[in-house]
């Protein structure tokens, strides 16, 4: 509603830098690119763009390995080119959210090398976990736990006389070593990196894995029947009241943007309090299967968990993390999990295609603010035949299954690869290579195309921004046939959403705002969805 701060309506896009566009030539997206594309993001309506890590990194988790949080890795260019994309966006209207990873860095960060190199007491080792290992010979790991991408959490190391040695934590890859909250010294390095970013203008930040950062100190065995010893810890929450106290501290509506896994709704919303994160992605929303009542429930937990704690919702369909919607929604199992993300299931993209423009207009009519990852607008599919031998992400090795297929680079024009994404003259090909079909997909292709993907994301944003029922506020359910899902948003607005197997009479409207797909008369065909205008 009007008056709210931004953040509490906006839609936001993902960013995710080295497959947006590459002004460069080397395959690999850059600052370049995005400055070349502002005007994509202008006409797509979007209120703030969040940007996975640019940061320098050995690139082992794509840049979710941090080496320097203070600057910007060469692939992806310098910290003058950072500042002017900060300022250019202004220009344009558009927020900049950045990426801080603060429960791991990279292994080739200063503070790890020095631990490594200092040997058993260096001191740097008290910023980590290094423990010794298990057994007689300390050659068992000293705990049970399981990496996020499968496998085990400690890597052992060796000492400086080339002895076996301690072990380390990592919950995500060996190259990601975890860092120790309980130190003085880790908080307040990341109170100077959160400030560095804000000084230089960013209106937020994104916080990863920003659950898992405390441990349990005497790092016990996880049990399936007891707390976890390393997710949402109670101490968790001071980080972020102090992180929010420096937050305001800045003019103009800065926001903590929390990556908050956790199923128990309410643990979530304690994140959400009012002196802690603004705003947290809505993961249940994501993982939940394109079913009417399933999708209700959902969205009635999200908002009685944020209405608790005075936060808005937001809803989340996909990031760079999960499988692209027309891809997960054309399977007869559309929810989402990491183990589902295998080769070989059957989808049919036309019916994930329709439902994804049907959960376009449902995430974007629905109280709060809306996240849309790059190349949903495009309506871009999974690629899940991207050759063994330039697969990047490291979780393949490690749990057989990876989130290459939703990271190949965008197509912005032209007939073949890259499309655009790199300029003429460059010297590689794009760094995961994009399907021929994707001719069809171009922003160029869809441009102007009232059926396209890109038209009906430009057309919804733009009703969004100009109807003052939408943005924050409540929802109010209307009487539906089975299997349809009927809101108003008052005043005048409503969505329905055709989630049956059969078509349905529209209810009672002055006039259609926008349709996901062609109506039938005053009958809404499945898997489709309207924006109405009401009395
Ligand atoms: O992801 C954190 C995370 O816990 C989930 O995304 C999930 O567990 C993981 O993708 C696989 O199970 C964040 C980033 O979004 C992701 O890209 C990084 O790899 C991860 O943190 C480590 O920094």
């Amino acid at each position: 509603a009007d008056g709210d701060p931004w953040w509490r309506g906006a839609v936001i896009y993902q960013v995710y830098p080295r497959s947006f566009a590459d002004g460069g030539g080397d395959g690999v997206g850059d600052i370049a690119g995005i400055r070349a594309h502002l005007d994509h993001l202008s006409a797509l309506g979007v209120d703030a763009i969040w940007l996975s890590p640019w940061y320098p990194s050995p690139m082992a988790d794509a840049g979710y390995d941090v080496s320097d949080y203070r600057d910007i890795d060469p692939i992806f260019g310098t910290l003058a080119e950072a500042e002017a994309l900060i300022e250019e966006a202004h220009a344009a209207n558009i927020r900049i959210i950045v990426d801080v990873v603060p429960n791991h860095c990279s292994d080739a960060h200063p503070w790890f090398q020095a631990a490594l190199a200092g040997g058993p007491d260096a001191p740097e080792r008290d910023l980590f976990w290094f423990r010794p290992g298990r057994g007689p010979n300390g050659d068992e790991p000293p705990n049970n736990w399981r990496s996020e991408f499968g496998g085990g959490t400690w890597t052992r190391t060796t000492n400086p006389d080339g002895t076996p040695g301690d072990w380390y934590l990592h919950l995500f890859s060996p190259e990601q070593p975890d860092l120790n909250w309980d130190h003085p010294k880790v908080r307040a390095e990341f109170e100077s990196i959160l400030r560095f970013w804000l000084d230089r203008g960013v209106d937020g930040v994104r916080i990863d894995s920003a659950a898992l950062l405390l441990k349990h100190p005497a790092l016990p065995d996880h049990h399936d029947d007891r707390p976890s010893p390393y997710v949402d810890l109670d101490e968790v929450h001071d980080v972020y009241r102090s992180w929010r106290r420096i937050t305001d501290g800045y003019p103009g509506d800065r926001i903590l943007i929390g990556e908050v896994w956790l199923p128990d709704t309410r643990r979530f919303a304690d994140y959400l309090r009012p002196d802690e994160l603004h705003t947290a992605f809505n993961f249940e929303f994501l993982g939940c299967a394109w079913d009417p009542d399933l999708l209700r429930a959902c969205v009635d937990a999200t908002l009685e968990a944020h209405a608790l704690v005075g936060a808005p919702a937001t809803w989340v369909l996909s990031n760079h993390d999960v499988t692209r919607h027309v891809t997960r929604y054309g399977r007869a199992d559309t929810t989402f999990s990491f183990a589902k993300k295998r080769q070989g299931v059957v989808t049919d993209l036309e019916l994930g295609t329709r439902r994804a423009r049907a959960g376009a207009l449902l995430t974007l009519s629905l109280p709060g603010a809306t996240y849309v990852y790059q190349g949903e607008e495009l309506g871009l599919w999974e690629v899940e035949d991207i050759p063994e031998a330039l697969r990047q992400d490291p979780m393949w090795a490690r749990s057989g299954h990876g989130r290459d297929g939703c990271r190949v680079p965008l197509p912005w024009s032209g007939d073949a690869a890259p499309f655009g994404f790199s300029p003429a003259g460059a010297t590689s090909p794009p760094w995961l290579p994009q399907p021929a079909d994707w001719k069809d997909r171009t922003v160029q292709a869809q441009t102007g195309d009232p059926h396209s993907m890109l038209e009906l994301y430009r057309d919804a944003i733009r009703i969004r921004r100009t109807e003052p029922s939408l943005g924050d506020g409540t929802l109010r359910w209307l009487p539906a046939p089975d299997g349809v899902l009927a809101f108003a948003r008052d005043p005048g607005f409503a969505c329905v959403v055709n989630l049956s197997t059969g078509s349905v009479v529209l209810p009672e409207h002055r006039s259609c705002l926008l349709a996901s797909g062609p109506l039938d008369g005053e009958l809404l065909p499945p898997d489709t969805a309207v924006w109405l205008r009401i009395d």
